[in-house]
C-alpha cells in the first residue's frame, strides 16, 4: 500500500463552511512542513496549542502531536483555522508545496493501526462512530474503540495458545507415554470457550441490526393508511395523505431513529392492478421495494370489508418477515379476524393509538430483542463471520478429544491453528493487503 514514510496532509473537518476547521499533517516531515507554513522561527512545542500567522492568510492555532504519542503514532501537526474552504485548502497546498502529499481516504487511521495505536476492530470502530446516526450505533462503536471486543478476544486467545502449547509439549514427546494434558481437560477447556463465543455471537444478529440499520417498507392497497403510518413514525407529515386511492406514486424514503435502530422506512404506492402507467410504475417499485426490506409492515383497514387486493398482498408476503397492521381502529369495525388467521396489531394513524406498540414490536421483529439500551459486543458483520468460523473449528475440534483413549493431538492443533487464525484476523494481527485496503477505503480523506 502507500508508503508510511510519506509526510501526508488532508482536511479533517467536513467540505463547507464552519466556525473552525483543521488541517492535519503526519508523518516525519509534519513538524518542519508546518514550520515552513507558519511565519514562525521557533520549533512548535509537543501538546502546546501555539497561535500562529499563516505565510498564506490566517491566524491558526497550530498544535504538534509528536511520534509516538498522536493519532498515528508519527509527528503529527494540527492546525485549526477559521472553516472556510478557501484557506483550508489553501494551507494543504501549502503543505504538498513544502512537501508532502495528499492523504488517501483512511490513511491516517491506516497509519495508527500499523504502528500499533489502534488494532484492526478499534480502526474499523473509528468508521463505525463517525458514520453513527444514533446514540446507540455511537454507543456501539465507542465501546469496540475502547478495546472491549479486543480484550475479550485477547482472553480467549491466550486460553488457546496456552492449550496449543501442551498439545504440541504431547507431540514432542511421544515417547513419554502420557498426555501433557487429560483428553477430558481439553475437551472441557475447548466446550468452555466455545462458550464464551458463544456469548459474544449471540447478541450478533442485534448488533449487525444496530451497526448496520434495517429497511422496513410500509405495503399493502391503496387508500389502507400506509401514508398516514409512515407519517406518524417518521414524526411528520413527510408523504402526500388524501381520501383518493393511489395518492402515493412513488417510493418516499425517511430515515427515523427507533430504540437506537437506524430504520430506513420506506411508504410505497399501494399494490393494485391499475391502467394508470404512472400508477402502474409507482406499483412495480414498490414491489422491488418489498423484496429487498428487512421487514414489511403489510397494512388493512378494518373499516371496510377485505378485498382480493389485500388477500393477494397477504399471501404474497407469507413467510416473510411481516407485521400484519390492522389501521383505522377508531373506525367501527368491518370484518372479523377469522377472515386473516394472522396475529395482528391494531392502530389507528388518526389518534395514534397503538403506535407505540407498533414502534416496540419492529425492535423485536429486527433485533429480536425489545430492548435495546446496551451496545452489543459484536456488530461487524466481518467479525461475526470469522468468530463463527473459529466456534465451528473449536466445535470439531472438542468432538475430536471427545472420543477418549487416544487423543488425535494433529487434529485438534489444525482445529486450533485454524480458531486462532480467525481470532488474528478480526483483531488483524493477521492481515493482508487486500482486507486493509478494503476497510480503509471507506473511510473519509482525513480521518
Ligand atoms: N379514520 C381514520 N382514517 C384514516 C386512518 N389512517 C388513514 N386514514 C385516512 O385514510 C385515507 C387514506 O390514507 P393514506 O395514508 O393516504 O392511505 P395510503 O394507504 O397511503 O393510500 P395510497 O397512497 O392511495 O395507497 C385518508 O383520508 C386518511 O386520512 C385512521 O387510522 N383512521
Ligand atoms: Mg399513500
Amino acid at each position: 500500500m502507500f508508503s508510511p514514510d510519506d509526510t501526508i496532509v488532508a482536511i479533517a473537518t467536513p467540505p463547507g463552511r464552519g466556525g473552525l476547521g483543521v488541517v492535519r499533517i503526519s508523518g516525519p516531515a509534519s513538524h518542519a512542513i508546518a514550520r515552513d507554513l507558519l511565519d514562525r522561527v521557533d520549533p512548535l512545542q509537543p501538546r502546546h496549542a501555539t497561535l500562529a500567522r499563516l505565510r498564506t492568510v490566517d491566524d491558526v492555532i497550530a498544535t504538534l502531536f509528536a511520534a509516538p504519542h498522536s493519532y498515528t503514532g508519527q509527528d503529527v501537526v494540527e492546525i485549526s483555522a477559521h472553516g472556510s474552504p478557501v484557506v483550508l485548502r489553501a494551507i494543504v497546498e501549502s503543505a504538498m508545496g513544502a512537501g508532502a502529499r495528499l492523504a488517501e481516504p483512511g490513511e491516517f487511521t491506516l497509519r495508527a493501526f500499523l504502528n500499533g495505536r489502534l488494532d484492526l476492530v478499534q480502526s474499523e470502530a473509528v468508521a463505525d462512530l463517525i458514520d453513527a446516526a444514533t446514540p446507540l450505533q455511537a454507543r456501539t462503536a465507542f465501546d469496540q474503540l475502547e478495546g472491549t471486543l479486543t480484550r475479550r478476544i485477547a482472553q480467549i486467545d491466550r486460553t488457546l495458545f496456552e492449550l496449543t502449547a501442551r498439545l504440541e509439549a504431547s507431540l514432542d514427546f511421544p515417547d513419554e507415554g502420557y498426555h501433557f494434558i487429560d483428553p477430558g481437560d481439553v475437551r472441557g477447556a475447548l466446550i468452555a470457550i466455545a462458550a464464551e463465543v458463544d456469548s459474544l455471537l449471540g447478541d450478533a444478529r442485534r448488533g449487525r441490526t444496530i451497526r448496520e440499520g434495517a429497511t422496513v417498507v410500509v405495503a399493502g392497497r391503496p387508500n389502507v393508511g400506509k401514508s398516514s403510518i409512515f407519517n406518524y413514525l417518521s414524526g411528520h407529515q413527510r408523504a402526500i395523505v388524501t381520501a383518493v386511492p393511489g395518492t402515493t406514486r412513488d417510493l418516499v424514503s425517511e430515515r427515523i431513529d427507533l430504540d437506537g435502530v437506524a430504520v430506513t422506512l420506506i411508504d410505497t404506492a399501494g399494490l393494485r392492478e391499475t391502467a394508470d402507467v404512472v400508477e402502474r410504475e409507482g406499483v412495480d417499485r414498490a414491489r422491488q421495494a418489498a423484496g429487498v426490506a428487512a421487514l414489511l409492515l403489510v397494512v388493512l383497514d378494518q373499516s371496510e370489508p377485505l378485498r382480493d387486493d389485500d388477500r393477494r398482498i397477504l399471501n404474497e408476503t407469507r413467510g416473510r418477515d411481516r407485521i400484519v397492521v390492522r389501521n383505522k381502529i377508531d373506525l367501527r369495525r368491518a370484518w372479523s379476524d377469522d377472515e386473516i388467521g394472522d396475529r395482528m396489531t391494531d392502530v389507528s394513524a388518526s389518534t395514534g393509538a397503538g403506535m407505540s406498540e407498533l414502534r416496540t414490536l419492529i425492535v423485536r421483529e429486527l433485533t429480536g430483542r425489545e430492548s435495546l439500551r446496551d451496545a452489543p459486543a459484536v456488530s461487524n458483520v466481518r467479525h461475526i463471520a470469522l468468530l463463527e468460523r473459529a466456534r465451528a473449528h473449536l466445535a470439531h475440534a472438542a468432538a475430536a478429544a471427545g472420543d477418549g483413549a487416544r487423543m488425535p493431538e494433529e487434529f485438534l492443533l489444525t482445529d486450533l491453528q485454524q480458531a486462532r487464525a480467525a481470532f488474528e484476523e478480526v483483531t488483524g494481527k493477521r492481515t493482508t493487503d487486500d482486507l486493509l485496503h478494503h476497510i480503509f477505503e471507506r473511510f473519509c480523506i482525513g480521518k
